[in-house]
């Protein structure tokens, strides 16, 4: 095995550290948070460490060299956590318990949900450091946990599927039909939200409560 072979192979390992330790801190939060407030905030996660050849080609369209040293410094989203939840108030729900957490630091936040990427990409990125024993020191590994809903999650999906199956050209062309249906997205999110929202001040409303009960008593 060559010096740099090595190099890649520890580097990895600490993403693999790195990556368990984040997933087990997320679903140990999301869980203790459900119990208590008998909740269900998450429908599915996803775990991930990108890839030798999608980190080679990010690092190639920065002009770096592809190099464990410039992987390690440049790439923020080797270790990526994905957390997918039905609704929007869910999304924002787990960002506050996330930032809230002692096991890693906060480096940055990205709101895609106010503020969508031009593509009409929607997510909340929180961009984290995860100090790591590693022989016998603390190290600090990069992640990006991405929390969106299932609306975004399905867009997000489908873009990229299809984005890799089409040229930069046929991109360009068709960016305003993806935009568009991310709007729609959005207006579904927001939609449900609504209905959920009502949902809630029906049960909550003692007036509406009453014909139920009435009706039990005959
Ligand atoms: P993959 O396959 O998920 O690893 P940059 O990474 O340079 O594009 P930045 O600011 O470093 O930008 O990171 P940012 O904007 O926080 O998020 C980048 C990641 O968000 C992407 O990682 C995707 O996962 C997701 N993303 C951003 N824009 C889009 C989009 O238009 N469509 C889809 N489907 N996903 C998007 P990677 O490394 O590009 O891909």
């Amino acid at each position: 095995m060559t010096k740099i072979d090595k190099e890649y192979e520890e580097l990895y390992l600490k993403y693999s550290l790195a990556l368990r330790k984040l997933e087990a801190e997320i679903k140990n939060i999301i869980e203790a948070y459900n119990f208590n407030n008998n909740d269900d905030l998450v429908d599915h996660t996803k775990a991930r460490i990108k890839s030798f050849e999608s980190a080679s080609k990010k690092l190639k369209k920065r002009d770096l060299e592809v190099n464990p040293e410039n992987m390690e410094k440049n790439l923020c989203d080797m270790v990526g956590f994905r957390i997918v939840c039905p609704f929007e108030d869910e999304v924002y729900k787990v960002v506050d318990l996330i930032k809230a957490s002692d096991a890693f630091e906060v480096v940055e936040e990205k709101d895609y949900i106010v503020e969508p990427k031009e593509s009409g990409y929607s997510s909340y990125h929180i961009d984290i450091s995860i100090p790591l024993i590693f022989k016998d020191e603390i190290k600090y590994v990069y992640g990006e946990i991405q929390i969106r809903t299932m609306a975004m999650d399905l867009w997000a999906t489908l873009d990229h599927k299809l984005r890799y199956k089409i040229s930069d050209d046929i991109q360009k062309e068709l960016s305003p039909e993806f935009l568009a249906r991310a709007k729609d997205m959005r207006r579904f999110d927001y939609r449900m939200q609504c209905l959920k929202d009502e949902i809630i001040e029906m049960k909550n409303d003692e007036t509406y409560e009453k014909p139920k009960k009435l009706l039990k008593k005959r």
